[in-house]
């Protein structure tokens, strides 16, 4: 192919190949969402409009940079309505500021993808807007303009709320065939004496001390979890602080948890376990979910369970810049190990960019390089937009390094490639299509 040529194709085959975004915080309409910004339905944990898409917490934690204590706290700013903290956001870093940052920029590329204009000094008009949507078809919108088949739930088991929702009717949360839970049990490795106290109430025989009774009563726990959700892989979040290290010396309770009782259930049913490490919660507890930090990650802990559980398959994604490249090596050792995703503060342009091109050099295609992490469903437009962008960029400059190496690249090559990075490397890795197929035979659906 000529090389003025490669960089359109590329672009066209990106743009055209369907993503699975394989984590977001997205949620199928059954787990109820909001009908204006006065009216929920159910539990409204489907977040999407413009009132949401402005008050972001990437957003919230700008509008703190610009705005001092003498205008408005974090505590007077969460006391507003969610129509105010918007007002209030756009003003200060839409009107009076340049839109400059990626999360300001992801404001502007969804409007005006959705057919809206952005150069407006009021939201009204746009807030009228989405008020005439209907969330059902609005759904098949964002995802057709984003060009994403298939969007990977967050479900938080220890969310009290939500735990609601699965144990009243779990058959409902399931039926929308655009969306796949994944069991996310943060508290469970991370907080044992408080999380002991739940299970306690969820009628599981466990004790504080992690006896061998207690794991299995969390084996127990963790399958009746996977068979009410039928999660397609189980994830945690980490803080930088998060070790496994089986050097014969007394291990943690997190340790025990996960050599006993997480590990083999997730082999015996041949399900992926995402750990997203380097997350440091509440560094700055008043500005709330904006207030969070990160820190590097101890990639030795990851390879030692690549190598202790051959059996069992781990995804990965890390939260600094630095463990990036340590990273990609440990999967170059391990096959059971799928790095994913820039994640959080590092969804950049520049960073993805680095990013990406790191990993095409030390993996190939073997990977998946991005997940959204849409909390508000419109996100999906500008995330997938940017990210394809960037991915573009890299894979042209790969193909031409490759092309002056003497290799013929062909439009068969790059679809392939697309499809692998943004499908097919995930699904596969965590037996997708597969658990699908098997639901069909079950269900008859
Ligand atoms: O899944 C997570 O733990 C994080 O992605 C989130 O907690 C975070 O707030 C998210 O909005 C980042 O993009
Ligand atoms: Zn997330």
């Amino acid at each position: 192919m000529q090389t003025t040529n490669l960089a359109q194709t590329v672009r066209t085959i990106i743009s055209q190949q369907r993503v699975t975004d394989l984590h977001t915080h997205c949620f199928a309409p059954a787990f109820g969402y909001k009908l204006s910004i006065e009216k929920t339905q159910g539990a409204g944990l489907l977040l999407w409009g413009v009132d949401e898409l402005v008050t972001y917490h990437y957003l919230i934690a700008e509008l703190f940079r610009v705005v001092g204590a003498d205008q408005i706290t974090p505590d007077q700013f969460y006391g507003l309505s969610k129509i105010e903290q918007a007002n209030l956001i756009w003003d200060e870093l839409f009107i009076k500021r340049t839109p400059l940052s990626e999360a300001c920029r992801g404001v502007i590329t969804t409007l005006t993808k959705l057919g809206l204009d952005p150069n407006t000094q009021s939201l009204d008009p746009i807030r009228q807007w989405f008020s005439e949507q209907d969330v059902d078809s609005y759904i098949d919108r964002v995802m057709s303009v984003a060009g994403v088949d298939h969007i990977v739930m967050t479900n938080e088991v220890f969310d009290a709320a939500e735990r609601k929702l699965w144990l009243s009717d779990a058959e409902a949360l399931k039926r929308d065939s655009r969306f796949s839970p994944v069991l996310r049990i943060d508290k469970l490795l991370n907080d044992w004496p408080s999380v002991c106290q739940d299970l306690v109430e969820l009628e599981y025989a466990v004790s504080e001390p992690v006896t061998p009774d207690t794991l299995a009563e969390i084996r127990r726990f963790l399958n009746d979890w996977l068979d009410r959700t039928e999660a397609i892989y189980v994830a945690t979040s980490f803080g930088p602080e998060f070790r496994f290290v089986p050097d014969g010396s007394e291990p943690t309770e997190c340790e025990l948890i996960i050599e006993h009782a997480l590990m083999p259930v997730l082999a015996e049913r041949n399900l992926a376990w995402a750990l997203m490490i380097g997350s440091v919660r509440g560094v700055n507890p008043r500005l709330g979910d904006a207030g969070d930090m990160c820190g590097k990650a101890d990639i030795s802990s990851l390879t030692n369970l690549a190598l202790r559980f051959p059996e069992n398959k781990f995804m990965a994604t890390l939260l600094s810049r630095e463990s990036q490249h340590e990273l990609c090596i440990a999967a170059r050792k391990f096959g059971n190990l799928l790095p994913f995703g820039c994640w959080w503060f590092l969804n950049n342009p520049s960073i993805i960019e680095e990013m990406t091109r790191e990993r095409i050099e030390l993996l190939g295609t073997s990977f998946s390089p991005q997940h959204s992490d849409a909390r508000i469903l419109d996100q999906l437009v500008y995330k997938w937009d940017h990210s394809r962008q960037v991915l573009s960029k890299v894979l042209t400059e790969k193909y031409e390094d490759l092309s002056r190496a003497g290799w013929i690249v062909t439009e068969e090559h790059i679809r392939n490639d697309a499809e692998r990075l943004l499908r097919n490397n995930f699904r596969t890795f965590v037996g997708m299509d597969e658990s699908a197929m098997l639901r069909v035979q079950k269900t008859g659906q």
